[in-house]
């Protein structure tokens, strides 16, 4: 199917923006379910990146917005923003990094403290193809999702791995709780 057939028969626009500390992936995570070659070295988003991609769900078609922000404290401003009319959230850390595990909560509460939606959240363990270097669980990380009340999934934008799944994962989510569908 084209592009343009895809434009004329978009049903649904979901905003999906992505959280967490620099360098966790994000960028990577985007450019993964994209099929795009991530860049060779780390370039760090400045400001806020975005990408659209065309889904079908149950005969309809969902036009996403990915929205991919800078985790540098100095955009946050940048990043608060576009809070605004989000649909679905990854939370995401790096599972050999512990210090952006501990900052969950702070994007959790940015989420939460900014504009009030009806949104899907969930939480996203990266870098699982390193488990030698892994410094988190998955239960300690199950327990943080449980206690924040939102999901949880471990993935590597790295070799691709459960990508596909945690945009699904987030869509079966958000899809439901929609008015008119
Ligand atoms: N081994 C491994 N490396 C990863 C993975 N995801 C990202 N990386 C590495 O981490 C670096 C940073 O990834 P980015 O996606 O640019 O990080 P970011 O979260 O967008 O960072 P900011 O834009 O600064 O907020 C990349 O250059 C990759 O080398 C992963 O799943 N596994
Ligand atoms: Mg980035």
């Amino acid at each position: 199917m084209s592009l343009s057939w895809y434009f004329l028969n978009s049903d649904f626009l979901l905003n999906i923006v992505l959280l967490g500390e620099p360098a966790t992936g994000k960028s990577f995570f985007s450019s993964s379910f994209m099929n795009e070659n991530p860049p060779t070295e780390y370039k760090s988003t400045i400001g806020i990146d975005f990408k659209a991609k065309y889904v079908k769900y149950q005969k309809k078609c969902i036009k996403l917005y990915i929205w991919d922000p800078s985790g540098q404290a100095q955009f946050t401003n940048i990043t608060t923003s576009y809070l605004r009319g989000r649909h679905g959230v990854f939370i995401i850390f790096s599972l050999t990094d512990r210090s952006s595990f501990e900052k969950v909560k702070f994007w959790k509460d940015l989420c939460d403290n900014s504009w009030r939606c009806n949104d899907s959240c969930i939480l996203v363990g990266n870098w699982c193809d390193l488990e030698d270097k892994r410094e988190i669980t998955y239960e300690e990380a199950k327990d943080l999702a449980d206690s924040l009340g939102i999901l949880y999934i471990e993935v590597s934008a790295k070799n691709g791995f459960n990508i596909d799944r945690a945009f699904w994962y987030l869509i079966f989510n958000i899809m439901p709780s929609l008015r008119f569908f």
